[in-house]
């Protein structure tokens, strides 16, 4: 029978000063120093060591060389905010209640309608940070953050330093001027992921001394997909198109993280911290399609297939992990906090994590107890995924999808691109598997999703719903194509209105799916009428995790439309997208008419 009892042990009250601490390794009573890289939507073979021909990874590589690499390794969800949150805090994203990417996708007539889940980090959960800093840890937080708004940024969460985190899942430019506003500017032209390098080996000086815990997850390789020119130049000359890996923009931006890896690992052995130092890295998710390939694997990030959550793994222990050694086991990010506490000593007080610790894999000393690792993603994606719970036992997965309860099992020992579903034919093991998933979701109280009052499948699944692009690329995003999500905003059809109105709840939101067919950047221009006094609201438009925001400028009436440029979206490879245009202040009576939005290419 299954039992959830994964309990790690770690020390709630503070002290002052770290205790000297044995590591299982060397008896040194030097506290080790945890560096912990996490990559941003980095595939499983993304890396040369991983089996790439076309990325070139010399510096992660090594590192692998140096340590363990694991190969089963996978992320708590297929997406980036979930996964972070497990790995600050052992925790399953189910358990959190925060299962989806803030702020998540919206498909308002879906056959579901996902739950009111939790879209930032929690204050009453204890961060890796906090953990290590009641040890005497000082920790900084360099790169991406996505857990939530300011009030919820790594300061709030124990990290002593934070650099370019804040409620963003991507930046606005990988090339500074980067407009966000917890980094100071560079200098024009500065690679993001140079400057988090930069930001990270200066941290590191200057807390040779003590023991510390950097936290760098990179912003790339994230889109938009942009990289330093002569990197991609000499991709371009070897790219061999069609073959799954050749976007030569993509492999230059994994170019630049594999030279931050560089950076950091010579910085520890030029202040002599190698021996002490333990380093993880990682990636947050799945690669994403088409942008990179995760073959073998099935599909990629937003998908419930193995090329969604299984990530490169690489630890390096010194005196620890057997260089150059592979670990073939199944082991998850939830894994890191116990791993870690455990790697600092830490026995002395109880929290329940969900993860276990790795030692015993990383030491080649043992193997570890559970049995099942499991998934729930109980919204909708781009990517593939609708609603799903999945579990995996030995090398046997199941896929439960939540709309109509179909149940998916794969071999992966033996089909690892997940082709074959044999749940019909093993009945027994299909069912003991879908009743482990269920126990394990009430124990944890997972949120489900729930019928949709507003399901309509014509409008949900009809391929025309999906606005097509023109001949010219750019895309009409027009009110009559609009869904609507809400209680008041509709579509008023009368030939002198013919636009979004009733905008008077400002929880009311619009939502668009269109096609790109050509990738690059797109000028947004909006027709929005707004009548006077009635100003002044803030709207965003928000396409993926980028956000356009914009305030509502009064015209004479609110049918007295006025068109307005309101700033570029980018989209890096052909596909499907969708636009969501939700209010966030709402002074006067009524948000604004909007008749529509269009894209338009802007040339690059
Ligand atoms: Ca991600």
């Amino acid at each position: 029978m299954f039992r959830f009892k994964l309990i790690v042990l770690f020390l709630a009250t503070v002290l002052g000063v770290p205790r000297a601490q044995a590591t299982p390794a060397s008896g040194n009573p030097t506290p080790l120093n945890i560096v912990l890289i996490l990559v941003d939507d980095l595939g499983w073979t993304d890396l040369s060591c991983m089996g790439s021909k076309f990325y070139e990874t010399p510096h992660i590589d090594r590192l692998a060389a140096g340590g363990m690499k694991f190969t089963q390794a996978y992320s708590a969800c297929t997406v980036c905010s979930p996964s972070r949150a497990a790995v600050l805090t052992g925790r399953y994203p189910a358990r959190l209640h925060l299962t989806d990417w803030i702020s998540g996708h919206v498909r308002p007539r879906a056959k579901l309608k996902v739950p009111e889940w939790t879209q930032h980090l929690e204050h009453g959960e204890t961060t890796l940070a906090e953990a290590l800093g009641a040890r005497g840890y000082i920790s900084a937080s360099i790169g991406k953050w996505h857990l939530g708004g300011e009030a919820f940024h790594p300061e709030t969460q124990g990290f002593k330093l934070n650099v370019g985190g804040y409620f963003r899942g991507q930046p606005p430019s990988y090339f500074a001027p980067y407009k966000i506003p917890t980094l100071q500017e560079g200098p024009d032209g500065e690679f993001l992921t140079d400057r988090e390098a930069a930001e990270a080996v200066a941290f590191i000086k200057s807390n040779r001394d003590r023991p510390f815990f950097l936290y760098l997850p990179h912003y790339a390789v994230h889109t938009p997909i942009q990289a330093k020119k002569d990197a991609i130049a000499r991709y371009q000359a070897k790219a061999i198109p069609g073959t799954g890996q050749s976007n030569a923009t993509y492999a230059s931006l994994i170019e630049s993280v594999d030279e931050s890896v560089g950076r950091i690992t010579q910085t520890l052995e030029d202040l002599g911290l190698t021996e002490r130092t333990l380093v993880i890295f990682t990636s947050d998710n799945g690669g994403l399609l088409p942008i990179t390939s995760n073959a073998p694997l099935r599909a990629g990030k937003g998908s419930a297939y193995e090329g969604g959550v299984r990530v490169p793994l690489i630890v390096r222990w010194p005196g620890v992990t057997e260089a150059g050694s592979v670990n073939t086991s199944p082991v998850m990010s939830i894994d890191f906090f116990p791993t870690l506490m455990e790697a600092v000593g830490s026995t002395d007080a109880a929290r329940q994590v969900d993860g276990e610790s790795l030692v015993p894999l990383l030491s080649s000393k043992g193997s570890l107890k559970r049995t099942n690792l499991f998934w729930h993603y109980p919204h909708y994606h781009p990517g593939g995924a609708t609603p799903y719970g999945a579990v995996r036992q030995g090398d046997i997965k199941l896929i439960e999808h939540y709309e109509d309860g179909h149940l998916e099992m794969f071999d992966l020992a033996n089909d690892p691109g997940e082709k074959l579903n044999i749940a019909n034919q093993f009945p027994a093991k299909r069912n003991a598997l879908a009743a482990l998933l269920g126990n394990w979701r009430e124990q944890l109280n997972a949120q489900m999703p729930s019928t949709n009052p507003d399901f309509d499948p014509s409008r949900e699944k009809t391929p025309s719903w999906v606005v097509q692009p023109r001949s010219d690329a750019s895309i009409e995003l027009h009110s009559r194509d609009a869904s609507v999500h809400g209680a008041m905003l509709r579509y008023e059809p009368q030939p002198h209105k013919n636009t979004l109105g009733y905008w008077v709840n400002a929880n009311d939101s619009a939502h668009w799916d269109f096609q790109v067919n050509r990738a690059g950047s797109y000028r947004v221009e909006i027709l929005q009428g707004c009548g006077p006094g009635s100003g002044g609201s803030r709207v965003a438009f928000q396409s993926g995790s980028q956000s356009l925001e914009i305030d509502v400028i009064a015209t004479k009436g609110f049918q007295d439309f006025l068109k307005r440029d309101i700033g570029n979206l980018r989209f890096d490879a052909p596909g499907r997208y969708s636009l969501d245009v939700k209010p966030l202040k709402k002074p006067g009576a009524a948000v604004m008419d909007l008749r529509q939005v269009r894209l338009i290419p802007s040339g690059e």
